[in-house]
């Protein structure tokens, strides 16, 4: 009762609270057809955005931009960007452009730094995402009837919940395990006999791990496919994962504020990097000088969304690097070179650009060296440097792990042109994932 009387307030407008519907398999659309369809979108969320946020009513304003300019799909440039920031700002629900009645859920994402950010869902956003992750499982190579351990977290975090509705509406079992209590995951995965498991792929390898301490050969599981991502990763411990669990990994890719978990989806059968759902989402890059690029240069990913009731973004710059490749198991919507860093992880040392993935992607090339590293920075009198700790397989012998982290350091100055310190600590001693790893440790600060 209430709700209907409040619903009727503020800037909200109901009407434009349901975007067009989707035709039948956007999947296999021709372009042409797909881009008629995200210029429809486009123009309906702009809209949206415009009367029912004032954030966006003012920044279109300040940029002498309307609605009604946007005729075609090239026009999207015109529309000013949205940061990390201005959502910040809008702390907690500033940015909802229904009313909070119409808001069936919430999910927010925690941030190394500030506030977290709120993004809502109505239930036609809860109807998609489901949709898209199910389309994500599909491209897969997810069957129904197969049986999916989640151990993305449950909570805030959009990974668990969202997976879990996906994986149920893709007609699967959800195991809903969340991430942590690695050795309980050891068990499930033994007793359930799950097909495919869902996990950071960071995570994914303490379970691997685990299961060796526990004397069992993880190769030896049930699993077929994991659907591993919310954080960087490398082909390198793609194959490090495929080799040691005996299954095919593929890269999911998204983020809280444009959905969550199935923005994009990488095939099992090509596995060259993740779809972008482009009937939902719609992909840009831009430099340094925040100027569109063109397909195939590198920069920042951009997004618009183009079916978000509750949390419509525009231009929403990611900060992750990456960038635009064509179709390829899904001819219409483009692909993503798998994102290798984001412009927050990005290590300048002594005038060089360096990210934590350039470690791990040169590490695993090197017999001996594990996945397991961290990065500490810090400064030696007016001079940053980086130390790489990073542990041997168990059992090597001094002398090989001293020549293997030789070999690292002189790698990295050679592939990325600059030094960093090589330290072999003990097997076991450094922290385990449960879910995002932190690679990067700061200590710049602390003497
Ligand atoms: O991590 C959503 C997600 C959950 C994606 C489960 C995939 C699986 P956030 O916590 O908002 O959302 O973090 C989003 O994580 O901007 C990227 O920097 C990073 N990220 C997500 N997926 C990938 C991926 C979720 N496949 C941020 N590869 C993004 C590399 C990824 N980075």
């Amino acid at each position: 009762m209430t709700d209907t009387l409040l619903s009727g307030k503020g800037p909200f407008r109901s009407d434009h609270s349901v975007p067009p519907a989707d035709p039948g398999a956007p999947e296999t659309m021709a372009r042409a057809a797909l881009e008629a369809l995200q210029l429809e979108r486009l123009r309906w969320t702009v809209r949206h955005a415009y009367e029912n946020v004032p954030m966006y009513r003012a920044k279109f304003e300040a940029a002498g931009i309307a609605p009604d300019d946007i005729r075609t799909l090239a026009d999207v440039e015109r529309l000013p960007f949205t940061t990390k920031e201005d959502l910040r700002r809008a702390y907690p629900f500033g940015m909802f452009a229904v009313p909070m009645s119409e808001v069936r859920r919430i999910h927010a994402s925690s941030g190394t730094t500030g506030r977290p950010t709120v993004v809502g869902y109505t239930e036609g956003d809860l109807d998609r995402w489901a949709d898209l992750i199910a389309r994500s499982l599909r491209a897969a190579g997810v069957q129904p009837g197969w049986k999916v351990h989640n151990a993305y977290g449950y909570g805030l975090f959009t990974g668990g919940l969202g997976a879990h509705a996906g994986i149920e509406r893709a007609g699967c079992v959800v195991i809903p395990v969340s991430g942590g209590q690695t050795a309980r995951q050891v068990q499930l995965i033994r007793d359930f006999e799950p097909d495919a498991i869902m996990c950071t792929p960071s995570y994914l390898l303490t379970i691997a791990d685990a299961f060796e301490e526990q004397g069992l050969d993880p190769r030896e599981t049930s699993l077929k496919v994991a659907i591993c991502g919310a954080e960087p990763w490398t082909n390198e411990m793609r194959h490090e994962l495929e080799r040691r669990m005996d299954l095919k990994a593929v890269d999911i890719y998204g983020l809280s504020e444009v959905m969550g978990p199935g923005v994009g989806q990488e095939s099992i059968e090509t596995q060259d990097g993740p779809h972008v759902w482009e009937d939902h989402f719609l992909p840009e890059i831009i430099g340094e000088d925040l100027q569109r690029v063109a397909d195939g240069e590198r920069g920042e990913l951009v997004f618009t969304t183009l079916t978000k009731e509750a949390f419509p973004v525009i231009r929403y710059r990611t900060r992750d690097l990456t960038r635009l490749m064509p179709g390829s198991a899904y001819p219409a919507m483009r692909r993503i070179e798998k994102i290798t860093g984001r412009n927050d992880d990005m290590i300048i040392l002594r005038g060089v650009n360096l990210f934590p993935t350039q470690i791990e992607e040169i590490a695993l090339e090197i017999e001996h060296l594990t996945p397991h590293f961290i990065l500490e920075l810090t400064k030696r009198g007016r001079m940053d440097e980086l130390t790489v700790k990073i542990e041997c397989t168990p059992g090597v012998s001094r002398e090989t792990s001293e020549s293997a982290a030789l070999i690292l350091q002189l790698r990295v100055k050679e592939r990325i042109g600059t030094t960093v310190d090589v330290e072999i600590v003990p097997t076991g001693s450094l922290p385990r994932s449960e879910g995002k790893y932190k690679r990067l440790y700061d200590l710049r600060d602390q003497g």
